[in-house]
């Protein structure tokens, strides 16, 4: 089975960057020509990956994409709740999606160990966490061909 990973936006390509061993796309314009050259590429596998940051334009490209492929798997990141305008524009965003598997930077950002961190070293940490377990999906994918497997976290 032939997997691809794309990454959309700012969130979304930081973490896809981070999955070893299979192809990585990162996409970080979203014009008609862009979004049909990605989906052509990703016509060649069997089962995409799709990530992105919720709250942006790389979610408003994910889902435009995710509704025209089949089999695939899409891993999102919630924005802070200071981040109002985003956290407004998640809703509607998650609304036109129906099966996701939901990271919450609130979750984290409530884990004392990251207190001292940057804001870039906690986004860092966060996205080699995400990384490792999509990187563990996929391998189970593989193993059982089956994504119905995939535990949310
Ligand atoms: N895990 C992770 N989350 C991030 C990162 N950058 C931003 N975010 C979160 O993801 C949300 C979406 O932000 P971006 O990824 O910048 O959104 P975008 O898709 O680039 O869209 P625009 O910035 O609006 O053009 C933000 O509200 C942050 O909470 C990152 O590098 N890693
Ligand atoms: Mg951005």
């Amino acid at each position: 089975m032939r997997v691809a990973v794309a990454g959309f936006g700012d969130a979304g390509s930081s973490i896809a960057k981070k999955i070893r061993n299979f192809d990585v796309y990162t996409v970080l314009s979203y014009d008609f020509n862009s979004i049909n050259n990605l989906l052509r590429d990703l016509s060649e596998y069997d089962f995409i990956i799709l990530i992105a940051g919720l709250g942006g334009n790389g979610a408003n490209a994910l889902i435009e994409v995710s509704h025209k492929i089949k089999n695939k798997m899409i891993y999102l990141v919630k924005p802070l709740s200071v981040e109002k305008t985003r956290v407004e524009k998640a809703k509607k965003q998650i609304n036109s999606l129906e099966k996701f598997i939901l990271f919450e930077l609130d979750k984290f950002a409530s884990d004392e160990k990251y207190w001292k961190m940057t804001i870039h070293d906690f986004l860092d940490t966060i996205d080699n966490l995400i990384a490792k377990k999509i990187e563990s999906d996929i391998l189970n994918l593989l193993t059982n061909n089956n994504s119905d497997n995939i535990q949310k976290s």
